[in-house]
């Protein structure tokens, strides 16, 4: 980076804010790709991983020439963002190779520091380590503690809040849960019945469940967000509106972002595989908002050793409510949010994808400009 944008970056005033999607972008971190590792198999790993995937059987440090593609896309990826003036900062890896042990269970390695959204949720002045629910992310927080600390130290308004770290015993995970499914269909069948991997043992989630919407958040009920972590998520933020949403046609449902995603005030993406439920739909139709399909993924399969599904293709940022970061071979996603009036920033992405995610999941806002405001003046009882 150049010395001149360094010291006008360190210049600037650290904030904790960001209420949305949405709203003007002024200060991200971006992951790294450094020393990632494929996860040896855990429960609610092995559930996520494709039976046709080229993962499946392997664990162990990614190839490095994948690493070091991952690395330059992302850094490609921060100098974007610098360069449209918003401040940019990076986690702290830590050795990856290094196993998880607690008193409750063993693992042979961890997993990385991307995709940051996972790990970290921001919540109007308010940064939350969520509890993750992948034995081998128990750590991962420590990768962001030196950027947090400082966002503590700058901002005396900042809150720096951590749930409840889960034990993750074998309780945590239904024992029977991939003996139990044969076909896709059978995978469908059990999703559709919001029959997941996890227990409802103790709360867990992670950070990418949430999509926020000012007072409302809609929480993804799925893999790695179960019943008593939107539970939990309710109670710690009781001035808000929490919604637990479940889509259908997910046969792997991890992350909010890939399903249903807030571009401005009334307009949202819905994957057209993933459809929300006619009682969830409610909410949005009632306050006006138009939930549209996003647009068919160009690439027919992920990229390899990827986990993520071709979906990364609606995994978009958006800077503000007029522009956006699509990934630059989604031809047909970016011309889908050409049609609706964004500006589109075309971002090659690809390489990162086996990292964890695309551009959405790749950051964590610290701060876009704007309050907390009220979208759904008109509530749905139940929901
Ligand atoms: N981390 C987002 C992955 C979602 C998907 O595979 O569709």
């Amino acid at each position: 980076m150049a010395a001149e944008q360094k010291s006008e970056e360190s210049h600037q005033k650290t904030i904790v804010n960001s209420w949305n999607e949405w709203d003007p972008l002024k200060h991200v971190i971006v992951g790294r790709a450094d020393d990632c590792h494929i996860p040896p198999l855990e429960p609610a790993v092995e559930c996520k991983v494709p039976n046709d995937s080229d993962m499946k059987g392997k664990w162990g440090r990614r190839p490095q020439e994948s690493i070091d593609n991952g690395n330059a896309q992302l850094d490609n990826f921060a100098e974007i963002l610098r360069k449209r003036g918003i401040r940019v900062d990076r986690p702290t890896p830590l050795d990856f190779s290094r196993p998880v042990n607690s008193p409750d269970f063993d693992t042979q390695s961890m997993f990385g520091c991307m995709p940051p959204r996972d790990v970290i949720a921001t919540v109007g002045n308010e940064m939350i380590e969520a509890t993750m629910s992948y034995r081998c992310r128990w750590f991962e927080y420590l990768c962001y503690r030196p950027l947090l600390e400082r966002y503590f130290k700058e901002d005396p308004n900042m809150r720096w809040e951590a749930a409840p770290k889960p034990r993750l015993t074998d309780r945590s995970y239904k024992k029977d849960y991939l003996s139990r499914i044969m076909t896709i269909e059978d995978r469908l069948k059990l999703t559709a019945a919001k029959d997941f991997v996890t227990t409802e043992e103790e709360p867990l989630f992670d950070a990418a469940e949430l999509a926020r919407m000012g007072k409302d958040i809609v929480v993804q009920h799925g893999f790695t967000a179960n019943l008593a972590g939107i539970d939990w998520l309710r109670r710690h933020f009781p001035d808000f509106r929490i919604h637990a949403m479940n889509f259908p046609g997910d046969p792997y449902p991890i992350h909010i972002d890939c399903t249903f995603v807030p571009l401005r005030p009334g307009l949202l993406f819905n994957n057209p595989n993933r459809k929300a439920l006619p009682e969830h739909k409610k909410l949005f139709e009632i306050n006006g908002w138009e939930i549209i399909e996003a647009a068919q993924p160009a690439h027919e399969n992920p990229p390899p050793l990827c986990y993520s599904s071709v979906w990364l293709s609606m995994n978009v940022l958006v800077l503000d409510p007029k522009t956006v970061c699509v990934e630059a071979s989604e031809v047909y996603q970016m011309e889908q949010l050409d049609k609706l009036g964004f500006e589109v920033i075309p971002v090659p992405f690809r390489d990162a994808y086996p990292f964890g995610g695309g551009l959405h999941c790749a950051t964590t806002d610290v701060y876009r400009e704007g309050s907390c405001e009220d979208y759904f003046p008109k509530q749905v009882e139940g929901f």
